[in-house]
């Protein structure tokens, strides 16, 4: 049987894995055993705000085909921070990204993945968390994020945006951490985790932060709409779905604002730009870390929009805290997600591709050179856990 259809009426998921391009260390072919038919990945090279030109395009297509599989999904054609802020050369950048769209399409590629995270993109404060059974996840840990920002990074107005208590916390976390402690923290928070195309140094992070004084929640959101307003028509014409990956984690950080946090923030961005090429990346590990996000109810009101699947499973604690679980542990009912996208897909006639995001490093991968979240033997176990999930819930509701 395909992983496409089951019993030739009830699509399923596409497996795709993400892959870093030829330098990462999980190779093609170890994503072609892990039972996957598709690939997810980036012209990481290209720098940020740059065209991605056909060329280039065409070779990374070429070598993943050349070992069995095909590039579903670009994960992602990154937003320059200019377009974000509206300064500088925003206007090159924009005509530059519906270059890229109309390139992509060229070569037949149909789903691009962006965000809109001002500065950083996904954060985590650890890489390498000790689990009970031995293997390692990332975590974000409040009062550690807060340390940075009171005491590392001393971002003026900071402590007026946390409580007594948070501050009391954030002291307390800063003065148990050693030199080296510190420094790890600050270069998981700033350098860039595997995907994120800025990296910085506490200099230029400041600076870069600086960039958004005076852009606040609606400000964001108004050069996210202007930005689509631009590229969606390009991608509506070239046959390309946009998909808008959720800000992770969902709620403002260093004084950022946050755009793509919950339904109602959906909600306004698709009725700015009502095209169905302007669409969502449902990622259940940003979205599933707010206990008011209801999961499967929002993949029943987007279904028709969604265009890509990241599925793993955070847990969360009351203190604002939350690691990345198993991927059919932790606080997203993954039962649940899985039955509403097989609605979705038969209502639709179509497959979306997945991808199991993240894993924890385990067994072998302890002792090898990792990207962080990015395991061969981690998310080959979500994947597996996942495919059989799928495959149950599929024959239990055509039965
Ligand atoms: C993390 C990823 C993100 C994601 C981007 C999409 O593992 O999910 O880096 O790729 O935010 O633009």
């Amino acid at each position: 049987m395909s992983n496409e259809t089951n019993v030739n009426t009830q699509p399923m998921m596409t497996q795709t894995m993400r892959w870093f391009g030829p330098n990462d260390p999980v190779s093609l072919s170890d994503i072609r055993q892990a039972g996957c038919t598709g690939i997810v990945t980036a012209l990481h090279h290209i720098p940020n705000g740059e065209v991605w030109g056909v060329e280039d395009i065409m070779k990374r297509k070429e070598t993943i085909e050349a070992a069995g599989l095909t590039w579903d999904v670009v994960e992602s054609v990154p937003v320059h921070e200019s377009i974000k802020t509206r300064r500088g050369d925003f206007r090159r950048c924009i005509d530059n990204y519906c270059q890229s769209i109309r390139n992509l399409a060229a070569c037949d590629i149909r789903i691009v993945t962006y965000n809109f995270m001002p500065v950083l993109d996904w954060t985590r404060t650890d890489l390498s968390f000790p689990m009970p059974d031995g293997s390692r996840a990332l975590r974000f840990e409040k009062s550690a994020f807060m340390a940075f920002d009171l005491f590392m990074l001393k971002r003026a107005g900071a402590a007026g945006e946390y409580s007594e208590e948070e501050r009391r916390m954030a002291a307390e976390r800063f003065a148990g951490m050693d030199a080296d402690a510190r420094q790890l923290l600050q270069r998981n928070i700033i350098a860039g985790l595997p995907g994120s195309e800025e990296s910085f140094t506490i200099e230029q992070f400041g600076e870069a932060l600086s960039q958004y004084d005076g852009i606040d929640e609606q400000g964001l959101r108004t050069h996210l709409i202007e930005f689509l307003r631009e590229v969606v028509p390009v991608a509506e014409s070239a046959g390309v779905y946009l998909v808008i990956h959720p800000d992770d984690p969902p709620y403002p950080i260093l004084g950022l604002p946050r755009v793509v946090r919950c339904a109602s923030d959906l909600e306004a961005i698709f009725e700015a730009v009502p095209s169905m090429h302007n669409g969502l990346c449902f990622c259940t590990g940003s979205f599933g870390v707010r206990a008011d996000n209801d999961l499967p109810a929002m993949v029943a009101r987007f279904g028709e929009r969604i265009n890509f699947l990241h599925l793993r499973s955070t847990r969360r604690n009351e203190a604002g805290d939350f690691f990345e679980d198993d991927h059919l542990a932790g606080d997203v009912d993954m039962y649940a997600v899985i039955r509403e996208v097989l609605t979705v897909m038969k209502k639709r006639g179509t497959t979306i591709p997945m991808r199991p995001d993240h894993g924890h490093q385990m067994l072998d991968d302890l002792h090898k050179r990792t990207n962080p979240g990015y395991t061969a033997i981690g998310r080959l176990r979500g994947l597996a856990e996942l495919r059989g999930l799928e495959l149950g819930i599929s024959r239990s509701i055509q039965s």
